[in-house]
């Protein structure tokens, strides 16, 4: 029987060592739950890192990996403490990571993580030809393994191939500025459908390919001497259904969170007071330093809402051995410390700032108790928590503030697009949002509501595969003609 081969850096669970025994947990991350239906439900199989390095791992657990990622239907990339220094933090973080979210100027071009991220990649491909059978379907994900679609194609030329990039895909002219470029698009070109969330990344791809490959490209294929490649956006949605329901049952909940009971009595000392929630991971692209600044001017600008609104803050830690997000870090420390000075009374705090990761219950808390969100990405692929945010407000309150910089912003024009370079339009943005009438919000929402609950994570990977297997299709005709 034919079966589907995911392939991305991390596999989807946690692997813990106690006492001398491996623990393999499942994650429940939106890919995860999106590939369910191709990796779970059918006879699929998942391939990547595990999360620990082979210095990690004692020698005699080593089987004992193997067999507890087995068991989740995953099989491991075995990867050293140099793989993940040049490979992960080096080419995919120092180089593919700013370059493709246009900050040049952070973007390193260093020979030795080039040779690292081709050597990881070769060892990803000889998992994956390891465990092709004749007619399985293989899906690559993600910046890290851009050159394994060639890699496999060349080995094993009658199996599909799908690639699916996460992050923008930049213009040609930031793109050329890559000394691999060409290795990069050869990879990749390796696949037999390519999808990207919007369109404009995919037309940013198919320009670089004419242009630096000068092959032939259209609309969204691309002509090889042997065979076509599709290439097409399919913006990836979130579970609906969990957001929604999670959000029903906070509602009802009688055992209440901590942070719900501080929430709560915040709300209850101030009951006209606004809270404005963001939330990201710590990293440039987010906008996060912007945003903060964008919030002072806009206390500033209008100081009626001292004392009225407070921006709760969560920045989930990530990539901290990477010097651009420890100089970050040390800035929003900085700028929050500085803002709370600034501004704070003996009754209120403008900022509280949460740096750590939270459990699903606590992220739930956060989504349906502030009414506006503020995602403020400089460069963002999708970015889930627009979308998550707008799932939970089950009583279709709240606004959405966007940046147009985002690629959720494409399918989300209801919400309040701004430009987050642009402080007078955020500061207009939130006291816009502060001030909308329910009916307006609600208006707004049901819109955008239903136009998620459609284009779940399901239905993403349902369509990606479809469009996959017609590939199929397309090549038996190309090569009967
Ligand atoms: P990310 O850059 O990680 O993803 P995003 O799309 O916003 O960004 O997804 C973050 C996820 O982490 C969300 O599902 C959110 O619920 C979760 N999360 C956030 N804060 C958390 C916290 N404190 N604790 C626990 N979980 C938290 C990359 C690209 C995006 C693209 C996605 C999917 O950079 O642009 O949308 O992949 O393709």
């Amino acid at each position: 029987m034919s079966k589907t081969i995911i392939i991305s850096n991390r596999l989807p669970l946690q692997l813990k060592i106690e006492n001398n025994k491996i623990e393999a947990t499942p994650s429940v991350g939106g890919l995860a739950t999106g590939m369910k239906s191709v990796h779970r439900d059918g006879n699929g199989v998942w391939i990547g890192w595990t999360g620990l390095t082979e210095e990690e791992i004692p020698a005699d657990l080593v089987d004992d990996v193997v067999e507890a990622t087995i068991e989740e239907q995953c099989v491991p990339v075995s990867l050293n403490q140099d793989d993940i220094d040049g490979f992960y933090y080096g080419f995919s973080n120092r180089t593919i990571w700013p370059l493709f979210h246009y900050f040049i100027e952070y973007a390193e071009f260093e020979k030795e993580s080039w040779q690292s991220y081709k050597r990881v990649n070769e060892k990803y491909a000889e998992v994956v030809l390891d465990n092709i059978e004749e007619g399985d379907t293989v899906w690559v994900h993600d910046y890290q393994l851009m050159l394994l679609p060639a890699l496999i194609k060349k080995e094993r030329p009658d199996v599909q191939i799908g690639f699916f990039l996460h992050i923008p895909f930049p213009s040609y002219e930031v793109f050329r500025i890559l000394p691999w470029r060409e290795e990069i698009l050869k990879g990749l070109l390796g696949s037999d459908l390519i999808g990207f969330h919007t369109y404009d990344y995919q037309r940013h791809f198919l320009s670089s390919v004419s242009r630096i490959l000068r092959h032939e490209v259209s609309f969204n294929e691309i002509t090889l001497k042997d065979r076509m490649i599709t290439v097409n956006s399919f913006p990836m949605g979130i579970d609906y259904k969990k957001f929604a329901d999670a959000a029903e049952k906070h509602d009802t909940a009688k055992n209440q969170s901590e942070l719900q009971r501080r929430l709560d009595l915040h709300i209850d000392s101030t009951p006209d007071a606004k809270m404005i929630l963001s939330i990201d991971r710590l990293d440039y692209s987010k906008g996060i330093a912007n945003r903060i600044r964008a919030y002072e001017y806009f206390l500033e600008k209008y100081p009626q809402f001292k004392e009225k609104v407070r921006l709760v803050m969560l920045a989930v830690p990530s990539r901290s051995n990477v010097p651009q997000y420890q100089l970050l870090k040390k800035e929003v420390d900085e700028l929050v410390g500085r803002i709370n000075g600034k501004f704070a009374s003996v009754s209120w705090t403008p900022i509280w700032y949460f740096y750590r990761s939270m459990p699903f219950e606590n992220l739930i808390d956060l989504y349906t108790t502030c009414e506006v969100a503020l995602l403020t990405p400089i460069r963002d692929g999708m970015n889930l928590v627009a979308k998550e945010y707008i799932a939970t407000r089950t009583n279709k309150t709240g606004v959405l503030i966007l940046s147009e910089m985002a690629g959720a912003a494409q399918e989300m024009s209801e919400a309040v697009i701004i430009n987050p370079n642009n402080f007078e339009e955020i500061a207009d943005a939130l006291k816009l949002a502060i001030e909308m009438p329910e009916d307006e919000q609600i208006k707004r929402n049901k819109f955008l509501q239903k136009r998620l609950k459609r284009y779940n994570v399901e239905k993403w990977a349902e369509d990606f595969m479809h469009a996959l297997h017609e590939t199929t299709h397309k090549s038996d005709i190309v090569e009967a003609v």
